[in-house]
């Protein structure tokens, strides 16, 4: 459909067949629906519309068609009198298994350090880019061990984003998502295929694949202090060209932070769960991260507040972060797991702690996240209630906005904020730690809903994950993508998505729309809503496999 358009939007990807299935409709539309064979033919399911409920967020009224109750396997469309046909989608059995797959994939495909050979990367195969075998510790970082000009080894990662750089906090929350994933759903992930170098090592794709970006990690602390550098940068942003052609100028280790000893922190002592039984093809790694994780740890707390800003000569990513009361939260939670220790449950201060959506300048929710998971083998000291209780408040409001919203998603308008499409994928992990929790079906159902929305049933009526779908975006800021000659992006990844700020616009054609959820432009130059990250995809791979296991079969 031509812009502007009303169209019936839909997940473009489709369903599990035991899954809820709702797609949205405009106001001006009749008032009964019908699901038709793709390829044409009559009805398999009819219905009617939903009362019309307007959304804040895109400003339109909008009337929702359930058709849950198609469970048949097929590829269909959606009629609504008076519209053009729906976009296609399919209804079978391991539906999720490619995006998947892709959504992981996407993490390898922006590995540094490492040629990307065509028998894993295909069309988008790549020479190594940045190896960062000699970086050098910018002036901000310098110590009486490591004097400003040393050159230390911090190999491996991913590119953080766009852009080149690695930075730690945002690869913090990434590299937990996906041990985090893997801890909940090991069934899914021992038997994905995801076709990297160390497939088939014995270790799952997932852990492997983490654990690329744990080799940089680990080499971002400091031996002498336990302190964490914040990023691994160049002073200015590469140019829009492939990692291989990018200006080879000097990279630094800039300043040590709070975030990034307490990101490290965290994400370590998860790891060192989680690669524990892989001794023959890691050996030692575990035990190593522990011990580096409690070291971090302890400098954090001799060096509460050393809050980051970029430096005057660095104009990379900043990732400062005010408030780092949920990263020490996150970090002791995760370290009272790993070591049973109950002085780190002390620590943590659970009571003082609340549960929100996590983002990389928020936390807190992994920490309840993993407490909840873990929460048969923690010590007597715990708050099992407290526990439950703050996983599952969070989720009823999360499904509270759900059930009445025009969209039937859990964002409000407020939360389109820089990366939107991961709050809304990161909300449905949440929704996700409250169904494994006590199985109530609206928490499954609202974190479908966020997955349709990213794959077709939003405002846009696009699928924001590039690769999938009958309308993707085609045009990340995403470098690449945009210096490589195949036009399709690097498949795999989700948009940064909508959000009304436009912080790019001195640089781009004019946005369609300052309305919260159209304000997107599936263009190169939009870093504020095109971009794609590390840490917006990891709760795609999260919530991929989650609705893949835990929908009724
Ligand atoms: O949360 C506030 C909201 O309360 C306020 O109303 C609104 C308006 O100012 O801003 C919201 O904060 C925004 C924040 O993202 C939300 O997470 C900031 O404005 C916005 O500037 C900030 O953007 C960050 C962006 O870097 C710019 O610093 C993104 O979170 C962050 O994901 C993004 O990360 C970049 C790296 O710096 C560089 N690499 C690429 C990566 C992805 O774009
Ligand atoms: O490419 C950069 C992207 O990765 C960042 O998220 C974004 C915000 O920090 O900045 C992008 O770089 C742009 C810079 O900020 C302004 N001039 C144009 C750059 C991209 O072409």
């Amino acid at each position: 459909a031509a812009a502007g358009t009303p169209i019936v939007k839909v997940n473009q990807l489709g369903f599990l067949p035991d899954a809820q299935k709702l797609a949205v409709a405009p106001q001006s539309a009749g008032s009964r629906f019908e699901v038709v064979p793709a390829a044409g033919g009559k009805a398999v399911f009819s219905g009617a519309l939903g009362a019309p409920v307007r959304w804040e967020a895109s400003g339109e009224t909008v009337r929702i068609a359930d058709f849950s109750g198609l469970v048949a396997p097929g590829s269909y469309r959606i009629k609504v009198e008076g519209l053009p046909l729906s976009d296609a989608f399919t209804v079978k059995p391991d539906n999720y298994r490619a995006l998947s797959v892709a959504s992981l994939k996407a993490l390898y495909f922006n590995r540094t350090a490492i040629a990307l050979a065509p028998q894993y990367a295909g069309a988008w195969a790549r020479p190594a880019g940045h190896p960062d075998d000699k970086v050098l510790v910018h002036a901000s970082a310098a110590s009486s061990t490591r004097p400003a000009g040393t050159v230390i080894a911090a190999s491996r990662g991913w590119y953080d984003a766009g852009d080149y750089n690695k930075y730690l906090p945002s690869s913090g929350i990434t590299t937990y998502t996906l041990l985090a994933a893997y801890e909940h759903f090991p069934r899914w992930f021992d038997r994905l295929d995801v076709n990297i170098p160390e497939s088939g090592n014995g270790v799952p794709d997932i852990i492997d694949e983490a654990m690329w970006n744990l080799a940089w990690m680990l080499s971002m602390q400091d031996p002498a202090d336990g302190g964490v550098y914040h990023k691994l940068t160049n002073l200015k942003f590469d140019a829009m060209v492939m990692p291989h052609l990018a200006q080879k100028e000097p990279r630094y280790v800039v300043a040590k932070s709070t975030s990034a000893a307490l990101n490290f922190a965290a994400t370590m002592a998860a790891a060192s769960r989680v690669l524990a039984p892989y001794q023959k093809q890691y050996p030692g790694t575990a035990a190593k991260m522990l011990a580096a994780s409690e070291a971090a740890f302890k400098w954090a707390q001799a060096n509460p507040a050393v809050l980051f800003k970029n430096p005057a000569d660095v104009v990379t990513g900043e990732y400062g972060d005010a408030r780092v009361d949920d990263e020490f939260a996150w970090a002791a939670a995760e370290l009272y797991i790993s070591t049973g220790k109950d002085s780190y449950y002390t620590a943590l201060q659970p009571e003082t702690v609340s549960n929100t959506y996590p983002a990389w300048d928020d936390v807190r929710g992994l920490a309840w996240t993993s407490l909840a998971h873990h929460r048969d083998r923690l010590t007597p000291l715990a708050d099992r209630t407290l526990i439950t209780a703050r996983v599952d408040g969070l989720a009823a409001r999360l499904a509270n906005e759900w059930r009445t919203s025009g969209y039937r998603v859990p964002m409000r308008a407020s939360d389109f904020v820089w990366g939107s499409n991961a709050v809304m994928l990161n909300q449905a992990m949440m929704l996700l730690q409250g169904y494994r929790l006590n199985g109530k079906p609206e928490y499954l159902q609202a974190s479908q809903s966020a997955l349709d929305y990213v794959l077709g049933r939003n405002a846009l009526g696009q699928s924001f994950v590039t690769g999938f779908g009958a309308r993707p975006s085609m045009h990340p800021h995403h470098r690449p993508s945009q210096g490589d000659s195949v036009a399709a992006p690097v498949p795999g990844w989700v948009t940064g998505g909508p959000q009304p700020f436009q912080q790019d616009k001195a640089e781009c054609p004019p946005y369609p729309s300052t309305l919260p959820a159209l304000s997107y432009l599936d263009h190169v130059c939009s870093f504020a809503s095109n971009e794609v990250a590390i840490n917006w995809n990891a709760p795609l791979v999260y919530v991929t496999a989650a609705l893949s296991e835990l929908t009724p079969k």
